[in-house]
């Protein structure tokens, strides 16, 4: 028996130099070291031995177990570092070399703009509506104070759906009504960006869809002089103490009295160049004190209540912001421009 136990150790530290790999590993524990191996029957059956036999037998077999596990602990920690060296070599990774370059995306300049826009607003106090882009001719033109064949509906000609009455919105402005109807009688301080459309010759600063940015303040003693100052500080925070702003009277059917809004042109400064059209200034809003009938259609009192509205074109502030030269540069998807911004 005591010769049983050492060739079967001999044969199991033999094998276990020819085991390469961690399968190989764990067949050999199962064969040499596992429960129906030789070795672990023999000591299993120790107490079918004579009490004379037992104490060596069972010696020499613990004896051959630990050697084995022993042997078997130094072969897997062998293969382990062999397979680490392997991978290390074979897999070679060389950290210096550059990594490659995530392709980030970018805001659009429109959703920039505005963002900017609404950050100056919003000191202000003014909170942003959301108004929809489809509307009806009743709230883009009559509750504006703009009733059928008005000459007025000539500039905001726009696309009309087969529903007779349903319209794609030439303007932020029917968002007044919807603003004034939900917060009436409280005081409204609001601005409604968003896309409108027109029936429109393109050019390089018009287009047939194109952003805008109403705004509306409803209360008791709003004045013109409330409007002037507002309008000329948001100036002041777009493009700088360097800019003025000039006022000029105009007509829109829905405010009385009603302006334009110019900022004196970056690019010469105000003394006149191609840009400006060689006037030295350049529209960015129309404005004025909302007119007493749109007051009266958002269910507010003329008598008691005034306001002031505006609408600018975002887009045309981010051209003079970036210098940019056409507006339908932002439609263009075009990424040399795009990745400008
Ligand atoms: C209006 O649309 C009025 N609703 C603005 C208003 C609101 C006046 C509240 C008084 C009170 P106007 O058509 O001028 O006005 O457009 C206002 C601004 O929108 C323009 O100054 C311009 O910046 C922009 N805009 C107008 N038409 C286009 C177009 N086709 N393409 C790009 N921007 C445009």
């Amino acid at each position: 028996m005591l010769e049983r136990l050492n060739s079967i150790e001999q044969e199991a530290l033999a094998a276990l130099q020819s085991a390469n790999s961690k399968d190989a590993l764990e067949n050999w524990h199962t064969m040499y070291l596992g429960k129906k191996s030789p070795l672990m029957t023999i000591l299993g059956d120790l107490g079918k031995l004579s009490h004379e036999e037992r104490p060596a037998i069972g010696k020499r077999g613990n004896e051959v177990k630990k050697a084995l596990e022993a042997a078997y602990a130094d072969r897997v920690e062998a293969i382990r570092k062999a397979e680490l060296q392997h991978s290390l070599t074979a897999g070679a990774l060389d950290v210096t070399l550059p990594g490659r370059p995530q392709s980030r995306g970018r805001l659009h300049p429109h959703t920039q703009i505005l963002r900017e826009i609404y950050a100056i607003w919003a000191e202000m106090g003014f909170q942003v509506y959301r108004s929809r882009d489809v509307e009806t001719d009743e709230y883009n033109f009559e509750l504006l104070n703009i009733p059928q064949h008005h000459p007025a509906r000539d500039m905001w000609d726009t696309f009309y759906t087969t529903t007779p009455g349903v319209i794609l919105r030439t303007h932020t402005s029917p968002g007044q009504i919807h603003a004034m109807r939900e917060y009436c009688p409280q005081p409204i301080r609001v601005i409604l960006p968003g896309m409108c459309y027109r029936y429109e010759q393109i050019s390089a600063s018009k287009g047939i869809q194109f952003l805008q940015m109403e705004g509306l303040a409803v209360g008791k003693n709003i004045r013109l002089s409330d409007l002037l100052g507002t309008m000329s500080e948001f100036n002041r925070r777009i493009f700088g103490p360097d800019r003025k702003t000039r006022f000029r009277a105009s007509y829109f059917p829905f405010t009385e009295p009603s302006v334009e809004v110019d900022v004196s042109c970056a690019n010469c400064g105000g003394t006149g160049c191609g840009v400006c059209k060689h006037t030295g200034w350049l529209e960015i809003a129309g404005a004025g004190m909302v007119h007493p009938t749109v007051l009266k259609n958002g269910g507010y009192d003329p008598a008691v209540y005034s306001g002031f509205a505006f609408g600018m074109g975002p887009e045309r502030i981010a051209m003079l912001r970036w210098g940019i030269s056409d507006i339908r540069y932002f439609w263009g998807n075009d990424l040399r421009f795009l990745e400008q911004f």
